[in-house]
């Protein structure tokens, strides 16, 4: 048997031969950091026997698709370790995932901390007996008898498996219905951690019974474990949910649903400064808002496709004596609406109409997360109407304001991604290849000429046109959507759209969807966890808070509070009957930028003595001096101070 490797030497081997032994007599080193082989393209397990002549290559740690097989074996001997200690559970399935692995199991008594830490210690003991993954074939009648015991995996045998099936054996005790690869042996595993419980449903569904899902991560070294670990506990000190609540800024309650914050007073300025922002930056660039409903007739959604193609993300319809009404999923069609509520001529090109758009997805309870993924959300939305010719320059005028707004924000962070359909699952987008072919090269053509670099994701589209879209990373690297921008040709089109061009004639506009600052709820979310909560003076919600020594400089107090709100400054009184030093220091807790102490010496002299959240004490200053820095910082929008 010949095996090619990627140097392209060709290597006589005998028949059966397993890549370990080849990647062995390459060398001793490369043995020891090969996780898994690919095999023809496919990935495949270092001690599997190749079967025919092949090219083979040897992955080592260095592999991007590594570690996803080296999570993928160490979720399977989390599920050995379970077994072992917790006979009788049913096993879900246990997949790699972006920050680790999870394996789900179904068992009466839920786990607890303590268990966790008892599974990972036998993890650590199965691993230390050095067990091979051993890939194994089984007939599928065979294969149904043998996991009679286990409900879920006969029912993915029956969904998945050929007459014949591959599994994995982890020592006589456990074994798996799993197409592979994996690392040869427990050895192979150095460092794990088990991380959290959460509930999750069989295949992801709600109809489906509830599982106890474990989530856990691996690392090819301790290192890179331990900085993992230590950026999750810089992540959990940021975590929006967590700041949420310590600095009042929004809650969820049970009573109103998940998926639908309350925004508290502190939380909602930033929303309010947010909005303002935002707001007077269209208006210096011609965008003209208006007001529109947040609920319309099912009818304009059949109109506009998205009944067939958004039905799922929708609530349901509210049903009336003669008409069904939904809460609106988007804002297009009433904006479009808007433009078709007079004659337009190609001399009123490009329409740019904005609003702060309410509009109510009904995403799945599993994914929802404190602000940044809700269910009801108000969005930076504007729809602008232009001519073909148009679409690059406007294209470029929004690139422009974004640029600006993450400025502004300190947003610094970001990458472009060109979101496209998938070819395999057209039924979800609207059947028009040629359209979405332009609707592409328009979107490269516009990057390109604006010379920025994006990476493209099949399957991310908007079911009307592609997207560029605008992706922000948090602590940990998950990456979300904020900014976007989408080129439409089929909305117009469905609604027979037009204006009179200079021939006279009705032509079809061509609509570009953007949004800036994302919804409120998403770029809030993302502000609390980039600051730490603490905020840059512009956006603090708090700017100042005004601390009398005793009783008797309440007065004065009052009167510096009072100077600082006329002059536009958001300024507290913290006039409690309580010890200076107590209101420092809770006013740090609550990151407020600047704490000014007044007691006899400031009250006779007009003045203040001023601490800085970041950098102290600052001496005492003239009061009016104090309100025109403070006053001209904030309006600088530095957002270092
Ligand atoms: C830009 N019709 C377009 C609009 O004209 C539209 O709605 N596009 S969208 O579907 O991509 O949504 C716009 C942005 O809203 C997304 O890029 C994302 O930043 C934000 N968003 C979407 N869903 C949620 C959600 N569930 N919670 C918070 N923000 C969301
Ligand atoms: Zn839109």
């Amino acid at each position: 048997m010949q095996v090619t490797l990627p140097d392209g030497s060709v290597q006589e081997v005998a028949p059966g031969a397993r890549p370990i032994d080849i990647a062995q007599s390459i060398s001793k080193r490369l043995a020891e950091d090969a996780i898994v082989a690919r095999v023809n393209g496919e990935l495949w397990d270092l001690n599997r026997p190749l079967e025919s002549d092949a090219k083979l290559e040897i992955l080592t740690t260095k592999n991007p698709e590594s570690l996803e097989v080296y999570r993928h074996s160490t979720a399977h001997l989390l599920a050995a370790a379970v077994l072992e200690l917790f006979p009788g559970t049913k096993l879900g399935i246990g997949p790699p995932i972006e920050s680790g692995f999870y394996y789900d199991f179904q068992r009466e008594e839920p786990f607890t901390q303590e268990d966790l830490e008892r599974i990972e210690k036998r993890m650590w003991e199965i691993q230390a007996r050095d067990l091979p993954y051993e890939r194994k074939y089984t007939r599928k009648e065979d294969g149904l008898k043998l996991y009679a015991d286990q409900p879920m995996k006969i029912e993915l045998i029956r969904e998945r498996a050929g007459d014949v099936f591959s599994e994995y054996t982890l020592g006589p005790g456990f074994i798996d219905f799993c197409r592979g690869p994996h690392v040869p042996s427990t050895k192979k595993i150095k460092a794990f951690k088990l991380l959290s419980l959460a509930g999750a449903y069989w295949k992801g569904s709600e109809k489906n019974q509830q599982l106890q899902r474990i989530y856990g991560t691996a690392f090819f070294t301790k290192k890179d474990l331990e900085d993992y670990l230590n950026r999750l506990e810089e992540a959990k000190k940021r975590d929006h949910r967590k700041l949420g609540k310590e600095l009042e800024l929004f809650t969820v309650n049970e009573a109103v649903g998940a998926g639908l914050p309350l925004w508290l007073p502190k939380g909602a300025t930033i929303r309010r400064l947010l909005e303002e922002y935002i707001l007077e930056r269209e208006r210096e660039l011609g965008y003209q808002h208006v007001y529109t409903p947040d609920l319309a007739k099912v009818d304009l959604y059949v109109r506009s496709g998205h009944w067939e193609h958004y039905h799922e993300d929708m609530f349901p319809p509210m049903d009336l004596e003669t008409e069904k009404m939904v809460l609106r999923p988007m804002n297009c069609p009433h904006h479009i609406l808007i433009y078709e509520s007079k004659m337009r001529s190609y001399r009123d090109l490009p329409i740019r109409i904005a609003e702060l758009g309410t509009m109510y997805r009904y995403e799945r309870s599993g994914v929802l997360s404190g602000l940044s993924r809700v269910r009801a959300m108000t969005l930076n939305d504007a729809h602008i109407f232009c001519t073909p010719d148009q679409i690059k320059e406007e294209f470029s005028g929004v690139m422009k304001l974004v640029e600006r707004a993450y400025k502004d924000l300190g947003i610094t962070q970001y990458s472009y991604r060109l979101s496209l359909r998938d070819p395999a699952n057209k039924e979800k987008y609207v059947d028009n290849d040629a359209m979405w072919e332009l609707g592409e090269r328009v979107l490269r053509e516009a990057m390109d000429a604006l010379n920025l670099p994006y990476r493209e994701a099949r399957g991310e589209a908007a079911f009307y046109g592609p997207k560029l879209d605008i992706q922000l990373a948090d602590v940990m690297g998950h990456e979300e959507t904020y900014s976007t921008i989408q080129v439409d040709f089929h909305l117009p089109k469905q609604f027979g759209l037009g204006y009179i061009a200079p021939d006279g004639n009705r032509h079809p506009p061509v609509m570009i969807h953007r949004a800036i600052v994302s919804t409120m709820e998403r770029m809030v979310s993302y502000l609390i966890e980039l600051y730490a909560g603490a905020f840059p003076l512009w956006l603090a919600p708090i700017q100042a808070t005004v601390l009398p020594i005793t009783d008797r400089h309440v007065e004065y107090a009052r009167k510096v509070h009072r100077q600082l709100e006329a002059a536009g400054l958001r300024s507290h009184l913290d006039d409690r009957n309580e010890k200076v030093n107590l209101k420092i220091r809770e006013a740090q807790l609550q990151k407020i930028p600047f704490m000014l102490v007044v007691g006899d010496r400031e009250a006779e002299s007009d003045s203040v003595a001023v601490r800085h959240r970041k950098h102290g004490d600052q001496g005492s200053k003239p009061l009016a001096q104090f309100v025109a820095e403070a006053r001209a910082l904030a309006d600088s929008k530095n957002v270092s101070e």
